[in-house]
């Protein structure tokens, strides 16, 4: 008689050891609230792979980490950042920030700069003057941009930096190839006494003492990739002119040329005109994406640049 509430025992305590087992653990982390980490910033720059990428602002490297990255599945190669870029797509009267004047300059329209639009310079007081003072204490630099040539056969100066002469409101400021202190990126070149060739591309740096220019051929009005780096300026300068990649030249200065007196860098024009009452200096063509780095560039990164700049392509095809 005693078995029956023995079984009853056994079951419920059976019964009580199933439910106790069916009760779900708790989660072990279900109160510890999850840390989320910052989100880093990846530590290399846009690489080629992705040709129009847009630049982010972060410091350029060194030398020696920008230069190619072998990986398992090919050769990345990691751009360095302007510290100075223009797109261009932009009114040039619209950033006060970056532009202190602009006259006549305007940018293309329907898209028709190399990337996006461009500014266009019309050949007669087009100009506009930049806030950036930068290239005047750089001791390394390289400058790039592109450009598209409305004429040839003249001399005018596509960009310049330089002794303003705002004392005497100009009339003593640089204008291309005298004792002023200047540096230009132009097309022709002038030879003295007012002679010039046509079909070239120039660069020159000067004071009243020392100077240096490249010269080269320019036979198209197409679209190029025009590089300048420059080295060792604050004491033995070198320049060299670079388009589509192609290395067109080197020259050096025997000593370093004075940048004290240089005002703000402009496009289109000198300090002052050419002759009196002319504008035969001021330039008829396109400019995009101009881009100052403060090192020199090597030539893999400029074809790189090139690439990404090119919809993939080499500059020169
Ligand atoms: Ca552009
Ligand atoms: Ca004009």
């Amino acid at each position: 008689m005693k078995i029956i509430p023995l079984v009853t025992l056994f079951l419920v305590i059976l019964i009580a050891g199933c439910i106790q087992l069916q009760v779900p653990e708790k989660p072990a982390t279900s109160d510890v609230p999850v840390q989320s980490l910052p989100t880093e910033e990846p530590a290399t720059a846009p690489v080629i792979t992705e040709p129009v990428a847009q630049p982010k602002p972060v410091s350029p490297l060194p030398a020696a980490q920008t230069s190619a990255t072998v990986t398992p599945t090919g050769t990345k190669i990691v751009l360095p950042e302007p510290v100075y870029h223009l797109t261009m797509d932009t009114e040039t009267s619209e950033d006060e920030k970056i532009i202190s004047y602009s006259k006549g300059a305007s940018k293309t329209t329907k898209l028709l700069g190399k990337i996006n639009n461009a500014w266009n310079f019309d050949g007669s007081n087009d100009i506009v003057i930049l806030t950036d003072k930068r290239l005047q204490s750089l001791n390394e630099f390289t400058i790039v941009l592109w450009l598209k040539p409305g004429d040839l056969l003249k001399r005018a100066h596509i960009l310049w930096q330089g002794d303003e002469d705002k004392e005497t409101r100009a009339e003593n400021a640089g204008n291309g190839w005298g004792p002023h202190q200047e540096m230009h990126l132009s097309l022709g070149d002038e030879i003295g006494m007012s002679n010039y060739r046509i079909n070239k591309l120039t660069f020159y740096v000067g004071d009243d003492k020392h100077n240096l220019k490249v010269s080269t051929e320019m036979n198209t009005r197409e679209w190029q990739h025009i590089a300048i780096i420059v080295r060792n300026a604050n004491t033995k300068p070198t320049a060299e002119l670079v388009i589509d990649t192609v290395s067109r030249g080197t020259a050096t200065a025997s000593s370093a040329i004075k940048r004290d007196k240089w005002g703000t860098l402009r496009f289109g024009t000198a300090g002052r005109a050419g002759q009196p009452g002319d504008s035969d200096r001021d330039f008829r063509g396109s400019i995009d994406e101009f881009a100052i780095y403060d090192r020199a560039l090597t030539s893999n990164e400029l074809a790189k640049l090139c690439l990404r700049q090119n919809a993939g392509k080499t500059c020169n095809e």
